[in-house]
């Protein structure tokens, strides 16, 4: 089995502190909170202790906000704005290695992704909306659209910073300031961030980073200070927080999960197609929002298919994250582990039928074998539970019209994929697709200038491109 020796250098090139602190109003100080332990998931070791707020310090935090807001923020004209922004773009981009290294310690996610995905896209991020902050009155929300005020956003575990930047960036484009709370098992790049807003001389307020666990983002949320809330994560906490919302005048976007199907019809370029089902399930270990979870593929090419599947599954390299050559890296924590195996059990009993790359695992750590179920039903809690994490669920269809209603038969609606040739039959599934998000011979294209967001219970509002901008304008 594969031993993991952590590169003592890679501690180095993260800038590794054993404490970090929460920032508010400009400063890094103590949380009046319990500390939280991060952990690094392909070894279980500690990283490093952060800080976690309290109930005051959220109210500290939204108060220094809404100072800045009201004081230097929204006053300062777009080309202002844009200017740190564009500055906030070109540090990530200069501490882009210290960055990728610190995202795949504190998350599990391969450097490879890090580094050629999260990080880049994040600067992205920065620099689209850096580009909007002297242009709204060209957005096509009329010649003067306000902000909003101070936002509250809450954050998940699977894409630290970039869930960070698209969440950042178009709130401080369009004129607000921010409170944001990163997820408890992945806090560390935020607090980077926190030093990058510094560097670019960000006045005091603009930015805040609250670490905490889901109370922290509760107390957040519910704070009378904040005039909108952005939220991604599950969809039980979604719900949750709407009904806090209710009736309080804020304004709410959330993105929550999805159960995305993959759709492979009898015309596709099936080696190509086999790239974009194992990107789009195993991808950050399948902690993907809108994971190509669910493969249908037409009858006749399903045989052929799945063994071209298993072949390229085979070849995937699992293991030490830090590694360049890894494929699919650690799972989060060891609570998802669970969540994962839990369902994936399921699949066994419900009469699936499992079958497991070979690859082998590490000893230390938390790993989960690429998996992929065929003979799957659509009634098995495997083709309507998300399971977050890299398992694949097989499906057949015999007609494009079952097709469509196969992968529409899900409360989700976030985004699904489609194979073919035929222009026609792409135009045609598309606009049957009850999905935010839809890919034609390709999966997991992410782009700042393209909106992103769900139907149904995947949530509502878009973030990115023009679209994006209205989750943060009066308009
Ligand atoms: O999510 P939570 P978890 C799905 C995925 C996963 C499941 C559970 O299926 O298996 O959710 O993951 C904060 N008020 N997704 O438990 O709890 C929390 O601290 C305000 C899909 O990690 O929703 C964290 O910062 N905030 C998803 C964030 O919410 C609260 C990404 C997300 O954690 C809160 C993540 C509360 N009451 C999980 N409780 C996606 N859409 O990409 C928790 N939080």
């Amino acid at each position: 089995p594969w031993e993991y020796a952590p590169a003592p250098e890679s501690r180095d090139i993260a800038n590794l502190k054993p404490s970090y602190r929460m920032f508010v109003d400009g400063e890094f100080t103590d949380g009046g909170g319990e500390p939280l332990k991060s952990i690094n998931p392909a070894t279980e070791e500690v990283l490093a202790e952060v800080g976690s707020a309290d109930e005051s310090d959220v109210d500290t935090a939204v108060r220094a906000a809404r100072r800045a807001f009201e004081q230097t923020w929204s006053r300062m004209p777009g080309t202002e704005r844009a200017k740190y922004l564009f500055r906030i773009a070109r540090l990530i981009q200069e501490r882009g290695r210290e960055l990728a290294v610190l995202e795949t310690l504190d998350n599990g996610k391969p450097i490879k992704e890090s580094r050629d995905a999260d990080i880049p896209t994040a600067a992205a991020h920065f620099f689209h909306h850096a580009g909007w902050a002297d242009k709204l009155a060209y957005a096509g929300y009329g010649p003067d659209p306000r902000p909003l005020g101070v936002a509250g956003q809450v954050i998940p575990w699977n894409f630290p910073l970039l869930m960070l930047a698209w969440k950042i960036a178009p709130a401080l484009a369009c004129g607000n300031t921010v409170v944001l709370k990163p997820a408890e098992t992945t806090p560390l790049s935020a607090l980077v961030f926190a030093e990058i807003c510094q560097q670019a001389g960000l006045p005091p307020g603009v930015v805040n980073i609250v670490p905490g666990a889901g109370d922290v983002g509760a107390a957040l949320v519910a704070h009378p200070g904040v005039d909108k809330v952005a939220f991604t994560g599950s969809t039980e906490v979604g719900k949750q927080i709407q009904r806090t919302v209710a009736g309080t005048g804020k304004k709410l976007t959330l993105e929550l999960g999805g159960k995305a199907a993959n759709i492979v019809f009898d015309d596709a370029p099936l080696d190509q197609a086999v790239e974009g089902i194992v990107n789009g399930i195993f991808f950050n270990q399948g902690h993907v929002c809108c994971a190509g979870s669910r493969l249908l593929v037409q009858e006749s090419i399903a045989e052929e298919l799945l063994e071209k599947l298993r072949a390229r599954v085979r070849t995937l390299r699992v293991g030490d994250p830090l590694d360049k050559n890894t494929d699919v890296g650690a799972i989060n924590s060891a609570e998802q582990l669970a969540r994962i195996t839990e369902l994936a059990d399921s699949g066994d009993v419900e009469g699936a039928r499992r079958w497991t790359s070979p690859c082998p695992l590490p000893e230390r750590g938390f790993f989960f074998s690429p998996t992929v179920f065929s003979d799957v039903q659509q009634s098995m809690r495997i083709a309507r539970e998300e399971i977050f994490g890299p398992v694949l669920s097989v499906l057949t269809f015999r007609t494009p019209a079952e097709a469509i209603a196969k992968a529409n038969n899900t409360p989700y609606g976030l985004s699904a994929g489609i194979w073919s040739e035929k222009g026609s039959r792409i135009l045609w599934a598309a606009q049957q697709l009850r999905a935010g998000v839809v890919w034609a011979n390709t999966f997991n294209r992410f782009d700042p200038t393209a909106p992103f967001g769900g139907y149904q219970e995947s949530g509502f509002g878009r973030e990115g491109g023009r679209a994006g901008l209205e989750a943060y304008l009066d308009v």
